[in-house]
């Protein structure tokens, strides 16, 4: 299914006397900013979607694909985010994950993609599960095994997965393990260590020049002891030991209940270490929610930190660091709980574009704690999603996505041409 410009426009058309109303609110309110350069960030902003967040994600318990007319293929997969970046604007890339994606005539898949306006964004390799035909099994570790043979085929894996993402024009592996121990006793920390050390360098030194590689973490599951990649700091050991091609990626839902993730993120930014992240929010844990749905403002905070960190480096908010989301859960249709996560994303950048940071630079050299608490609250607590909306008025997008998808019956239509059985790959 496409969506013309024509339908959109006529959405548009509906809702642009209340947007305007807002909007004008908004200029009139902060008119000491330069709200226009905001609403270009806005504009240029990306953020992947992920091929597994297409279909219904399941848990250890079970999956209910309650959607149907998920996608069959990885064509359907570009379809879908074509779908998602029509209706946003804001969702020009797509990460595939082999093997939950096997591309096989990257060429044609390029063309399709760019049709869409799409991009290939960072590729995942899995050796969290053992594949059919695979001689070893990844029950006891991957780049950590014990056993070399096992070590040599997940690095195998992932030297195969890089040369399909330069075929498809990506730039960026992501290496996220499994790895790790369920018993004390179980692993010699030291060896596990050693073991992914040398097993990462050689797909470091597989590489091209341009590309980076994204060293992900996780506090535990499916291992509940220990894990090999756990936190941020031993991230930031693989990543240094590497080298320069090698940075840390944050997952929000990786952490341990209540970690202060935008201290860390400022921390990796400041030593020129931090890649990318995947969003999503949690209660619990890698709870797999939706990206600002439980805790919205440490959201904002993170950003606000992301924002004042590139801007002290010079970065590019667009291209300098991986933006994509990491989410997928199994109560909702995934391609509305997407749009709903991209908005959430989009508003928490948009509010900390506006924060004054020369006030909040005085009120901290002042200690000035309460001052400080009032500009980021400000902030946060005032409603920028006009902003985002100009913004995909400006690139051609929806007004409103998730009105206009329901408008549209795009569910309904996917499940007419696919099937109400069909299940995409993934989790
Ligand atoms: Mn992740």
């Amino acid at each position: 299914m496409n969506i013309d410009q024509n339908q959109i426009e006529k959405h548009n058309d509906a809702l642009i006397t209340s947007h305007h109303r807002k909007l004008n609110f908004l200029k009139e309110e902060w008119s000491h900013i330069d709200l226009e350069s905001i609403i270009q960030k806005l504009v240029d902003f990306q953020i992947a979607i992920p091929s597994w967040a297409l279909g219904t994600g399941g848990t250890r318990f079970g999956r209910f694909a309650i959607t149907g007319g998920e996608p069959r293929t990885i064509e359907e997969k570009i379809e879908d985010v074509g779908l998602l970046h029509a209706l946003n604007g804001a969702s020009g890339a797509i990460s595939l994950h082999i093997p939950w994606d096997i591309p096989q005539n990257a060429e044609a898949l390029k063309t399709l993609a760019s049709g869409y306006g799409l991009k290939f964004d960072a590729m995942n390799s899995n050796t969290f599960q053992d594949q059919a035909g695979s001689p070893h099994s990844y029950k006891f570790g991957s780049l950590q095994n014990v056993n070399k043979a096992v070590r040599k085929q997940a690095i195998e894996h992932n030297i195969e997965v890089i040369k399909q993402g330069i075929a498809l024009g990506s730039d960026a592996l992501t290496v996220w393990l499994a790895d790790g121990s369920c018993f004390p006793g179980q692993l010699n920390f030291r060896n596990a260590f050693e073991n992914t050390l040398e097993s990462l360098q050689e797909i470091y030194a597989a590489l091209p020049e341009d590309w980076k590689m994204f060293v992900e973490y996780k506090a535990f599951e499916p291992n509940f002891y220990s894990t090999t990649v756990g936190d941020w700091g031993q991230s930031l050991l693989y990543a240094s030991k590497l080298g320069r091609k090698a940075y840390t990626l944050v997952d929000l839902g990786h952490h341990l209940p209540n970690a202060n993730i935008e201290q860390i993120v400022a921390l990796l930014l400041m030593e020129g270490k931090l890649g990318g992240f995947h969003f999503n929010d949690s209660k619990y844990g890698d709870d797999d929610l939706t990206a600002g749905s439980i805790k919205p403002y440490q959201l904002f905070l993170i950003f606000n930190e992301l924002v004042e960190g590139m801007d002290a480096k010079g970065m590019n908010h667009v291209k300098d660091l991986g933006w994509m989301i990491d989410a997928s859960h199994n109560v909702k249709d995934p391609l509305e709980d997407l749009l709903q996560s991209v908005e959430a994303i989009m508003i928490a950048y948009a509010q900390a574009l506006l924060v004054d940071r020369k006030a909040l630079n005085a009120a901290q050299n002042n200690n000035d704690v309460a001052k400080a608490q009032e500009i980021l609250q400000n902030t946060f607590r005032s409603d920028f999603r006009a902003l985002v909306a100009e913004a995909r008025l400006r690139a051609n997008a929806a007004l409103s996505p998730i009105s206009l998808y329901r408008e549209l019956s795009v569910r309904e239509n996917l499940v007419k041409t696919r099937g109400l059985g069909t299940v995409a790959t993934g989790l």
